[in-house]
């Protein structure tokens, strides 16, 4: 199969150092230029390997598609009768372990079989919610030939399982009407049905303030005055504020999960009516009898939007502008004053890139240190939501590339994620990819020593005992990549950024520099750290409780 695609003129490939990297890229490549990312490996261990990449596709409804290498029939253990663990060499049954993280595996039997399946995975992976799929083909059927008309007559025939979903009619007007404190919330799902814009006017029409998830703020326009930011444990305080002070909540495509709702999600918006709108029945299953929950294809949002809103009287807006302009977010309080702080660190670098710049974020502190303070501008950021492993932004920073030759793309990661997949630097070379790497260097694990210094006394297991890096400066020379290191903001401001060429800058931070605001455990999501009171739901005609367990005694 390795050779037929490298020699069909048709087809450009990319080889990378480990599968994982592979599939990562290939997600990468959807989330950037809306093409599905194909990756071959080999069985057995090349197979397994692209099981992170896979899931990452898998949480953030990304279509990718994934062809893998499978021993001969005939020397396949089901073949001998006998429930042996492996037959042939390297024989792995690898659709039995990735059925729970694709819409669909199957490994085919013959020639016919594959044509089918290679036809139906592609609108699977596409169609409805997306996500990845994955094809396994034993050595017999790809040693089988076959014509061109072959070809033609499949395709001739092929009929794709039709989707009979169909939607009752409803109005978002009918759930906000007469709401004296109306919030909407957009998630990664309006992202993907490609209405984000649609309701971000009507909000704007009807002065409905809105709030969004991760997966969806890159998306909107966060100079809005009625965008107040994104949600959750690591979200920005007025945001919080404002879900925990409306009184009805419209949830848009956002699954509603636990870095948004925290561990106990009875202490989410627990005062308001709360609506969710998903195009999965199964993600509104979760939600419980406090929700409203209506399946729904995001991408016909405009069927949503028949009637303005009946006004209502109300200060809302004003409050929650006021809030915003007299409270201090947090940010400057990560570290000591006079050292690098990495909220800033990450807007000085992100002046640097271009207005239309892709850039990735990877896992851990540098995550929210950058999805906590990226700036409004064109610039798509992106990151793997949902499975969030460490070293994702490296190799989806060379799908990215791959796939939009013409935009610079810059990632951002921590110490210890580049240390995951530090060989695709190999791969940046061979392919001359100009991607510009931020390497956000605090020589540890913050995220899990932050952690481990609220609840664990401060021993740092594994995150700072047991944890070291090489020296940057000398693997990006064995790279043969432009290293720079920025001690100071000045040394951030003066990087001079060359178009042509890959570089990594590392960014010296404090090794205890924090993530600010950040809600801790069994707190409110309003209620975050640093503690600064919380005028964001002072107002309110009612006292709220001091603690989510409050609520249950309630
Ligand atoms: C593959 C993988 N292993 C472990 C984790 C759990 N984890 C999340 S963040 C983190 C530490 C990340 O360290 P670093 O990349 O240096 O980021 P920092 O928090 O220091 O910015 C770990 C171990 C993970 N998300 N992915
Ligand atoms: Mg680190």
């Amino acid at each position: 199969m390795v050779d037929a695609i490298g020699e069909n003129a048709s087809i450009e490939y990319v080889p990378f150092q480990h599968e994982q990297a592979a599939a990562m890229a290939a997600d990468a490549i959807w989330r950037t230029n809306a093409k599905v990312g194909v990756t071959m490996s080999t069985s057995g261990p090349g197979a397994t390997n692209l099981i992170t990449g896979i899931a990452c596709s898998w949480f953030d409804s990304i279509p990718s598609f994934h062809i893998t290498g499978q021993v001969n029939d005939s020397e396949s253990a089901k073949s001998l009768g006998a429930k042996v663990r492996q037959a042939g060499f390297q024989e792995t049954e690898i659709v039995e372990m990735v059925k729970p993280i694709t819409k669909f595996a199957k490994k085919v039997s013959s020639v016919e079989d594959l044509a089918q399946v290679l036809l139906e995975c592609f609108k699977l992976a596409t169609t409805g919610r997306r996500g990845p799929v994955l094809v396994d083909i034993p050595m017999n059927v790809q040693k089988e030939e076959v014509s061109l008309d072959f070809w033609l007559t499949i395709l001739a025939q092929f009929k794709p399982t039709e989707n009979k979903s169909r939607y009752l009619k409803y109005d978002l007007s009918q759930f906000l009407d007469n709401s004296e404190r109306p919030l909407v919330l957009m998630g990664g799902g309006l992202v993907a049905g490609g209405k984000i814009g649609v309701i971000q006017e009507w909000c704007q029409d009807n002065s409905v303030p809105f709030v969004s998830s991760w997966s969806a703020m890159p998306f909107l326009d966060r100079k809005h005055e009625l965008y107040l930011g994104s949600i959750g444990v690591y979200g920005s305080r007025v945001a919080n504020w404002a879900v925990q002070a409306c009184d009805t909540l419209v949830s848009l495509g956002s699954r509603l999960d636990n870095r948004q709702r925290t561990a106990n999600p009875r202490g989410f918006a627990p005062f308001a009516k709360k609506i969710a709108f998903d195009l999965d029945p199964e993600e509104l299953k979760k939600l419980g009898p406090s929700y409203t929950c209506i399946a729904f294809d995001l991408s016909k949002a405009e069927e949503l939007i028949n009637r303005p809103l009946s006004p209502s009287i109300n200060g809302w807006i004003d409050k929650l502008n006021e809030v915003r302009e007299t409270v201090s977010e947090g940010m400057e309080e990560a570290c000591q004053p006079h050292l690098l702080n990495p909220y800033r660190a990450v807007r000085l670098a992100q002046q640097l890139l271009n207005d239309d710049a892709i850039v990735v974020s990877d896992c851990g502190a540098n995550l929210c240190w950058v999805y906590q303070s990226f700036r409004p501008s064109n610039q798509l950021l992106f990151t793997a939501a949902g499975n969030s492993p460490m070293g994702y932004s490296l190799p989806a920073a060379i799908g990215a590339s791959l796939a939009n030759p013409d935009r610079q793309v810059a990632c951002f990661i921590g110490d210890g994620g580049l240390q995951m997949n530090i060989q695709e630097l190999q791969t940046i070379q061979n392919f001359k990819l100009p991607i510009k790497i931020f390497v956000q260097n605090n020589f540890g694990y913050g995220i899990i020593k932050q952690f481990q210094d609220a609840y664990f006394q401060g021993r740092h297991h594994a995150s700072g005992y047991g944890y070291s890096l090489p020296s940057f400066t000398k693997i990006a020379f064995a790279y043969d990549i432009e290293y720079l290191e920025c001690k100071t903001e000045d040394d951030i401001r003066n990087l001079e950024i060359d178009p042509r060429k890959p570089q990594m800058f590392d960014l010296i931070l404090p090794s205890d520099a924090l993530i600010t605001p950040k809600v801790e455990m069994d707190r409110f999501i309003h209620d975050q750290f640093p503690y600064q009171g919380n005028p964001g739901i002072s107002f309110l005609p009612f006292n709220y409780p001091n603690h989510p367990s409050q609520l249950e005694q309630a």
